[in-house]
């Protein structure tokens, strides 16, 4: 029978940015690696999953949104961002585009409006591109509401801004002025 691949990589993201310890692995604080081997031995451990090489790799080069990488030599894999965890992924400073979307749910606007978008249990805010990615995002959260960054003008005013190699836009905080 052909597992659900999908279920894997949520796993694999619950593994790989928020609880390592689920399946006793340790991931290294720069980079968020963790050791490739020691990770297909621990989740079949576990017995929720059956994996392999093949199947890790499967998931890495199908994943709907590129959420892993490995590294090199395919010794060592990570999520390309997402985490919970305290991990330094070395991020380089980059300038964003003059506006950026956030999707989120409407019962979450008011607040935003008054507070600011913030991290909340990640490592950055999530940013995207165009309005299509931001729909997705938001929708997950229930009723879809899309605001408008404007990331350009935070940028002038000297905040960082920073894009994972799977083109998500992460800041640590937008206050309320630079939402619409
Ligand atoms: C909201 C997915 C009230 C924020 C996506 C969001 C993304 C506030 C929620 C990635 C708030 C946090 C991240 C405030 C922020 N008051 N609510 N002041 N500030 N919020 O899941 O951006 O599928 O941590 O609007 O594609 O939804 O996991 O963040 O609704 O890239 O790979 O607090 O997760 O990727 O929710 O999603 P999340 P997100 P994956």
């Amino acid at each position: 029978m052909k597992q659900d691949l999908t279920k894997l990589s949520r796993f694999l993201s619950l593994i790989l940015r928020h609880s390592p310890q689920t399946i006793g692995i340790t991931i290294e604080n720069k980079g968020a690696w963790t050791d490739v081997d020691e990770l297909i031995k621990n989740i079949n451990r576990y017995g929720k999953f059956k994996i392999d090489m093949k199947i890790l790799e499967e998931i890495v080069e199908t994943d709907n949104k590129q959420r892993y990488s490995f590294n090199e030599d395919k010794t060592k894999i990570h999520a390309n961002q997402g985490h919970s965890i305290n991990v330094d992924m070395g991020f380089p400073e980059k300038i964003p585009p003059e506006i950026l979307y956030h999707g989120t749910a409407e019962r979450f606007v008011k607040s935003i409006l008054t507070k600011g978008l913030k991290k909340m249990s990640r490592q950055y805010v999530h940013l995207s591109k165009d309005i299509q990615t931001a729909s997705k995002v938001g929708t997950r959260h229930g009723k879809l509401h899309i605001f408008k960054i404007f990331s350009g003008k935070m940028n002038h005013k000297g905040y960082k801004f920073y894009c994972s190699d799977n083109g998500v836009w992460l800041t640590e905080y937008v206050p309320p002025n630079f939402i619409e």
